[in-house]
């Protein structure tokens, strides 16, 4: 059996990629990859295409000289559009379908009831299991009723099975970056284009997720559109055994950790410290061994949290600092940050020697033009306190699965508000009114689609519940790229 795994394409003009854009190797299929070819050595043939750095047209043409019988796609909601042309692609092509990854675990009924072209998605943002199930099962040996986190049809309708809460210290694996051995050096040479000032020498860049979650999981910020935010962390010798071995075999010298939050857990921190192998630390310690993360402020602030991370190898730090109005990042219900806390973690990062990629949101619920004013003011304060390797200010998205959907359009039915009244006590509080007839058309429009025009949701958002225009906020995104350009700050967009 041949299986092409696609990571699809986000075909955004450049006025709308964030900072680090295409700059990282999809690690989510090659963990995949790696997990069928164990698991079905030389029965399954797999190949890995990131659309990250090939574009739809590329990916067509490989599926058409490879012919897989199965093809997999990972979609998020900005790239789901892309990844239904390949669907339909490969599937008239002779290829079975299967979509995994953020926008098809929310969709599934929706992708299945309007799509005849995909057959299958796995509902679980830890698939290695479920999608090794799933190929079992198209090669006879397992029905699919017993494939775990699977949606499918099956005699006219469209059942799922249940989901399973997979720990990554049981099955976390080593994703084989042969997978990808040709591609690395494209990575690492846009990477290097990009931010090659901030480091010393050449870099050989990688992700690695050894842990995800973040601690701010039972309140989660209004964007934050992330399937799973438990704490699920894998085994720190583990860890190390990746770092040692990608640095040791293909030269990686900048691992990029992506756990949504690496502040979420201070025992998995001191875990990975003691689980430290001397000649890392000391490769660490002469600055040949590197590490990005994303954290909380409040995290970082923690004792002995930032000493640590030094310890750790790392250099820069991503971090949603968002807005500089305390009424804003209670909007965005970011948990006991402010302003404050912000100022006093860029601190202790410079003090540390770290940079720090940082992202802002302009169009927060109930945001104006003071609380705006508030930020840009915010911004330039933080540019005194800190090395910025990228700052990014983000127009909002709206994205499933977060609470601003609950606002716009699950209102009825929210997943993270109690009830409709608690959404109207938010709205209240932020001076926001909006009549019943405009909330029920606007969810009208978009509660029945996997699929949604975005500059439209984004009009929608803007138009009822901010108090700015969306001219507004690009004059003054306009105005921070300006101050930045000449201080080597690299700009980008986020979705969010
Ligand atoms: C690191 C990261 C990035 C990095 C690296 C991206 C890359 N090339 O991998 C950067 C910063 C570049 C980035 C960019 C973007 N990101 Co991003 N990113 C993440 C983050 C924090 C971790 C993703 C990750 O690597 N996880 C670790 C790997 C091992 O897991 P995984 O990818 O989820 O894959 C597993 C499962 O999902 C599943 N799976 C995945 N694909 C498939 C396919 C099949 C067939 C199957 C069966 C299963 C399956 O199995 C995998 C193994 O367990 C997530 C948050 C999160 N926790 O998901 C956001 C997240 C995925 N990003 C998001 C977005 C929106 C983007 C951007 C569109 C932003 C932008 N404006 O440009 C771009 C687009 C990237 C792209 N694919 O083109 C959103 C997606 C939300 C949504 N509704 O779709 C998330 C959830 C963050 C959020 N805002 O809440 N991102
Ligand atoms: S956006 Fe980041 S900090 Fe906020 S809940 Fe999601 S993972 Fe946590």
């Amino acid at each position: 059996m041949k299986v092409m795994l696609i990571n699809s394409p986000n075909p955004v003009g450049k006025d709308k990629r964030n900072a680090n854009f295409a700059l990282f190797p999809h690690m989510g299929i090659v963990q995949l990859a790696t997990r069928v070819r164990k698991s079905f050595e030389g029965e399954v043939e797999v190949k890995i295409v990131d659309g990250g750095i090939y574009p739809l047209e590329k990916i067509l043409q490989q599926i058409t000289e490879d012919k897989p019988d199965l093809v997999g796609i990972s979609v998020l909601t900005p790239s789901y559009e892309e990844g239904l042309k390949i669907a339909l692609y490969a599937k008239e092509s002779g290829a079975k379908v299967v979509l995994g990854d953020d926008h098809a675990i929310f969709f599934p009924e929706l992708i299945l009831s309007k799509r005849p072209y995909v057959d299958y998605i796995i509902i679980n943002d830890v698939g290695e299991q479920p999608f090794v199930e799933l190929i079992e099962s198209l090669l006879g040996r397992r029905t699919f009723d017993r494939v775990c986190s699977l949606a499918y049809r099956s005699h006219g309708t469209i059942k799922q099975n249940p989901k399973k809460a997979y720990n990554l210290s049981d099955l976390n694996i080593v994703p084989d970056l042969d997978f990808i051995a040709k591609d690395l050096n494209i990575y690492s040479d846009r990477y290097y284009q990009a931010f090659g000032h901030l480091h010393g020498g050449p870099i050989k860049i990688v992700t690695i997720n050894n842990a995800r979650g973040c601690e701010n999981w039972f309140k989660r910020c209004s964007y934050c559109s992330i399937a799973d935010l438990r704490i699920n962390c894998g085994s720190p010798k583990q860890f190390w055994s990746t770092v040692d071995s990608y640095h040791e075999n293909y030269g990686i010298n900048l691992f990029f950790e992506v756990y949504d939050s690496f502040t979420a857990s201070p025992n998995y921190i001191k875990m990975l410290l003691d689980a430290m192998p001397l000649h890392i630390a000391s490769k660490i310690e002469n600055g040949d061994i590197e590490f990005m993360v994303y954290a909380r402020t409040r995290g970082l602030l923690r004792t002995n949290t930032m000493e640590y991370l030094r310890r750790l190898g790392v250099r820069r730090v991503n971090i949603g600092l968002d807005s500089g109005s305390s009424k804003m990042l209670i909007a965005q219900r970011k948990n006991h940050t402010t302003n404050e806390t912000n100022i006093e973690a860029l601190k202790l990062i410079q003090q540390n020697q770290m940079t720090v990629h940082g992202s802002f949101m302009l169009g927060a619920l109930g945001e104006s033009e003071e609380t705006a004013q508030q930020t840009l003011d915010h911004i330039k304060q933080s540019l005194t306190e800190v090395t910025f390797s990228s700052l990014e200010i983000s127009m909002l998205y709206p994205l499933p699965n977060s609470p601003i959907w609950d606002i716009l359009i699950n209102f009825d039915k929210p997943q993270f508000y109690r009830s409709k009244a608690e959404i109207d006590e938010v709205l209240a509080t932020m001076g926001i009114q909006v009549s019943e007839a405009v909330r029920q058309d606007i969810a009208l429009r978009y509660k029945s689609e996997d699929s949604f025009n975005s500059e439209q949701l984004r009009n929608d958002w803007y138009k009822n519940y901010t108090h700015i225009t969306q001219d507004y906020v690009q004059e003054r995104i306009l105005e921070v790229d300006r101050l930045l350009e000449p201080q080597r700050v690299r700009t980008g967009r986020n979705a969010g």
